[in-house]
């Protein structure tokens, strides 16, 4: 494999003094099948591409746009062209989400049956281009030298995702959009935005008015908390920290963001976390919890008041309102309750709670919990839609048709496909990108665990102790980044990357065929990426455990 990227200047016979830009064949995820060639395509002011109908046309149209800033010759784009040397052809046998991308010496052809295949084959194509093409600088006489290569792929998991908790630390549009151009690249499909927690409430509601008006917004604490355990990070520095911190997205920006992720085959799951985790929430609407309140938005650690009353009628009214207007505007078939790490004490002493459970005959609380997600599953599959949760929702009785996301290990999610649900593995060990990797100088910490790259990588997405049937149940993989510890968009993509493409290696190549010495080689072209793009990135999790 040759890993040297090079601009080499020299004459070309398409045009004096012209830079070529040669790529090389390093590409995350791992296809399934590449062979080499001898040679290389040049795409150049003469390049023309022939697609078949205008979803193709947007792929390459859009592919191409990336070039806008740094390239004055971008190929002609039309459908049907018959004298064309790159070329999309439709190859209905080909399965969902695989393509074949063939890059000769003097044309490309690329081939698919559906659009997030030939998306995914321009992805690869990108790959093969030299990390030039990623550089902000202007480059008008470039001409793109494609390694000749032979490609043929398919994932192995349907569901390949990263999730970002956008309550703790709010990052913008602009970013989110980031997010999922950086997913789009390594092929990942699901985005998990984490919309709602105990410190900030980040999607309008119509219906709600103040969960946004007073439930986005928090007070900063940096300055109090300076010396004591500061999940926030950052001491005040000037008089604008003392102000509240928050934010939200409206509808408009939600359907904007859903957008721009679809055209870049990304489905998004939003997570209403509920019946814990919503100290945001009670802030805003006191009255849906056991306790009187009032309540803040939190500003760190753990408040024990900090979830929803499943004894009062007016709580599931509220969250049918909620999830009624999250359910009309994703049009995701999944959306996520959370349902983790809720705090029952309150149940325990609340006569709303008390009476529920004689009424229902529950046992306990945690077959209270069962009810409550029971009820709200209801409401979920109502809308024609399906329920995920965290693998608390076992606890007193799965609801039916629940897909569970295993997160404190790979328990729940063995216990839920046997059960014959579907699961979304996503173990904390493997899969929390929170956690740190290495370096204890210069990490954001969260002071509890640690997450090796090597470790992302190995993890094997489907358990041994699985039957090849209860195997099926296994949708796929998921990277979590929590934000507690993480404040912006540098520590973001610091902890993010590298482990994001061990997510996306594991979740898309073949176990067969995931081979961690050729992974950690191809890495170093994605570093240069992320140099050239100016990202900030962990090499403590590449040179940890090699
Ligand atoms: C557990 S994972 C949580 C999150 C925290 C995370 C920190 C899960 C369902 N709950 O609320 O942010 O740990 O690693």
């Amino acid at each position: 494999m040759i890993l040297v990227v090079s601009c080499v200047k020299r004459d070309f016979n398409t045009g004096k003094g012209t830079i070529i830009a040669k790529g090389n064949v390093a590409i995350i995820p791992l296809p399934v099948e590449l062979i080499k060639g001898q040679g290389y395509f040049i795409i150049d002011k003469h390049t023309i591409v022939s697609v078949e109908n205008d979803e193709q046309l947007h792929i390459a149209t859009n592919f191409f746009k990336k070039f806008d800033n740094i390239w004055s010759q971008i190929p002609e784009i039309a459908i049907g062209k018959t004298n064309a040397n790159i070329v999309f052809r439709t190859d209905s046998l080909l399965e969902n989400e695989a393509y074949e991308l063939i890059v000769e010496a003097d044309n490309i052809l690329l081939k698919s049956a559906s659009g997030a295949g030939f998306f995914y084959a321009m992805e690869s194509l990108g790959q093969l281009m030299s990390v030039s093409f990623d550089s902000e600088k202007k480059q008008s006489n470039t001409n793109w030298a494609i390694p000749v290569v032979t490609i043929k792929d398919k994932p192995t998991f349907g569901w390949r995702g990263y999730m970002l908790d956008v309550s703790r630390h709010f990052f913008d549009k602009e970013e989110v959009k980031n997010v999922i151009d950086f997913m789009a690249e390594v092929k990942l499909n699901r985005f998990h935005w984490h919309l709602s927690d105990d410190n900030g409430w980040r999607i309008e509601i119509k219906k709600y008015p103040k969960l946004t008006d007073v439930g986005a917004w928090r007070v900063n604490q940096n300055a109090k908390d300076e010396n004591t355990s500061n999940w926030w990070g950052r001491p005040a520095q000037n008089e604008g920290d003392l102000a509240t911190y928050g934010g939200f997205y409206t509808q408009e920006d939600i359907k904007e963001i859903i957008a721009y992720a679809k055209e870049r085959y990304i489905e998004i799951i939003a997570e209403i976390d509920i019946p814990g985790h919503s100290l945001a929430a009670l802030a805003a609407y006191p009255e849906i919890s056991c306790a009187k309140g009032p309540f803040y938005v939190g500003t760190g650690g753990v408040n024990k008041n900090n979830t929803y009353c499943p004894g009062k009628e007016v709580t599931f009214e509220f969250v049918e309102g909620v999830l009624g207007e999250v359910m009309d505007l994703f049009p995701f078939e999944y959306v996520h309750i959370g349902g983790d790490e809720c705090n029952k004490e309150a149940w325990k002493v609340d006569e709303y709670c008390q009476q529920r459970m004689k009424e229902e005959n529950l046992a306990d609380e945690h077959e209270l919990q069962s009810y409550f997600i029971k009820r709200v599953e209801k409401i979920i599959n109502a809308h024609d839609k399906k329920m995920i949760g965290w693998d608390e929702i076992l606890e007193g009785g799965l609801a039916p048709n629940a897909t569970v996301m295993s997160w404190r290990g790979e328990k729940g999610g063995i216990a839920a496909a046997r059960q014959g649900h579907d699961v979304i593995m996503t173990p904390s060990k493997y899969c929390y990108l929170d956690l740190k990797q290495g370096d204890d100088d210069i990490e954001p910490n969260l002071g509890y665990a640690y997450t090796f790259l090597k470790d992302t990588y190995n993890y094997k997405i489907i358990s041994d102790s699985l039957t090849t049937e209860q195997g099926k149940h296994v949708l796929g993989i998921q990277g979590n980044l929590w934000t507690e510890s993480i404040t912006n968009w540098n520590q973001l993509t610091y902890m993010t990357f590298p482990r994001l493409y061990a997510v996306a290696e594991n979740g898309w190549t073949n176990q067969k065929l995931k081979d961690w010495n050729s992974f950690t080689m191809r890495l170093l072209n994605q570093f240069k990426r992320l140099d050239a793009k100016g990202e900030r990135y962990a090499t403590s999790a590449y040179n940890v455990r090699i």
